[in-house]
């Protein structure tokens, strides 16, 4: 089955730092499939595979069309049985408790530190929107987000947390890689292809592991276009 996967990218098409596409990226890459990227702006709908949903990343598979990074990865579990993303309820629950931690702790102390570099490196034709979005959706403009104190400090004090699982066991899902892995590691590719520099510093066992992560997949994370 041809599968194509709708993904975000900036000015430079081959720099795709979106966290969601990110995880569609791995979760496919975990059942050995092959697939070919889409790369789509911010503010082109209508080239988007369903542009009132407006939203990537997004897999055509043959006549299907897949939406949402979650229902992607239900999807592929579903389809592929083998090598599960979530063998088990046990990692399910894992998996819904480190989403729950990226939106309540990681990403709303790293957003304040992207978005305006993100606005800097996207098309030009995509910048009033994405400007009008964020601002909307923050209550604050880019410049104020990217002003804000203290960001990297919370960065750091959110990451410290993965320290716990990272220094009894390889990954998130203990002696292999699962969901909470791609979950996890897709959100940290958001801040590495937004900006030439590490905006934060993780502890050793948070550090090494994300060195593995980007390894992985004949290092299809690592080779990424990072911003110059
Ligand atoms: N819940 C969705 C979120 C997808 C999402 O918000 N994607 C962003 C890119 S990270 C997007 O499509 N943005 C387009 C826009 O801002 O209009 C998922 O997990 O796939």
């Amino acid at each position: 089955m041809s599968l194509k996967l709708y993904d975000l990218a900036l000015a430079d098409r081959d720099i795709r730092p979106s966290p969601f596409c990110w995880i569609a990226k791995f979760t496919l890459l975990h059942k050995g499939l092959d697939f070919e990227t889409i790369p789509v702006g911010f503010s082109n709908k209508q080239d988007y595979p369903d542009p009132e949903y407006g939203r990537v990343p997004v897999l055509l598979a043959g006549d299907e069309m897949v939406k949402d990074s979650a229902a992607i990865a239900a999807w592929l579990d579903k389809t592929y049985p083998e090598k599960p993303l979530t063998g088990t309820p046990g990692e399910a629950a894992a998996a819904e408790f480190y989403k729950a931690w990226l939106f309540a702790s990681y990403f709303p102390a790293v957003m304040p530190m992207l978005v305006k570099r993100i606005h800097a490196l996207a098309k030009n034709e995509d910048k009033p929107y994405f400007r009008a979005s964020r601002e909307e959706r923050f209550g604050k403009t880019l410049e104020e987000l990217h002003a804000a104190k203290g960001q990297k400090e919370k960065v750091e004090k959110s990451v410290e947390m993965l320290s716990g699982p990272l220094s009894h066991y390889s990954y998130l899902g203990g002696e292999t890689p699962n969901l909470c892995d791609y979950l996890v590691m897709g959100a940290f590719m958001w801040p590495r292809l937004s900006t030439p520099e590490d905006i934060y510093k993780a502890p050793a066992p948070v550090a090494a592991w994300t060195e593995r992560m980007l390894d992985l997949f004949d290092g299809y994370a690592r080779k990424a276009k990072r911003p110059s």
